[in-house]
């Protein structure tokens, strides 16, 4: 069961039932590369497993301007929380790498929205934004088309 090392926040048989709908992601690794003025990232997310091998982590940060960086953490799969609807789940991980300056300091988080996508050509992971520009409740929000949580 690939999604069994997902770690919810609050257990429960329901939102078990949403995460089980993503099992056909399980152990893929998706990436996405952003730019932003002089800042561009890649991330890559893995579902309820080591994203880039780092342990725990669900989505991680590499800064595309430097060789040698310890990626940073957005998400842990071991603090996650996921919602569905009829042809859509996102997934909330938790717990990651603190801010030093941004969103009074608190810790990062990554919403992961996967929508159906009936397409052979779809798993396709975007990163639509990084809201930091707030005093709490930041988030990186990333895009996934994949047909696993079509009805
Ligand atoms: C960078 C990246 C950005 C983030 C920034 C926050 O390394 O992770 O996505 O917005 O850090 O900077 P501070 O200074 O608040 O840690
Ligand atoms: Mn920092």
């Amino acid at each position: 069961d690939g999604t069994k090392k997902c770690k919810l926040l609050t257990e429960s048989v329901s939102e078990r039932e949403v995460l089980n709908r993503l099992e056909p992601l399980a152990h893929k690794n998706f990436t996405a590369v952003t730019k932003n003025g002089s800042e561009s990232y890649t991330y890559v997310f893995q579902l309820c497993g080591d994203a880039a091998g780092i342990p725990g982590a669900g989505v991680v940060q590499l800064d595309s301007g430097k060789t040698k960086s310890d990626p940073t953490v957005i998400g842990l799969y071991t603090a996650t929380q996921a919602i569905g609807g009829s042809d859509w789940v996102m997934l909330i991980y938790r717990d990651g790498d603190k801010y030093d300056a941004h969103c009074s300091k608190e810790t990062r988080k990554a919403i992961i929205m996967i929508s159906c996508d009936r397409r052979i050509t779809s798993d396709q992971m975007k990163v639509v934004l990084e809201d930091r520009q707030r005093t709490q409740d930041c988030f990186y929000l990333l895009e996934l088309d994949s047909s696993a949580v079509c009805p």
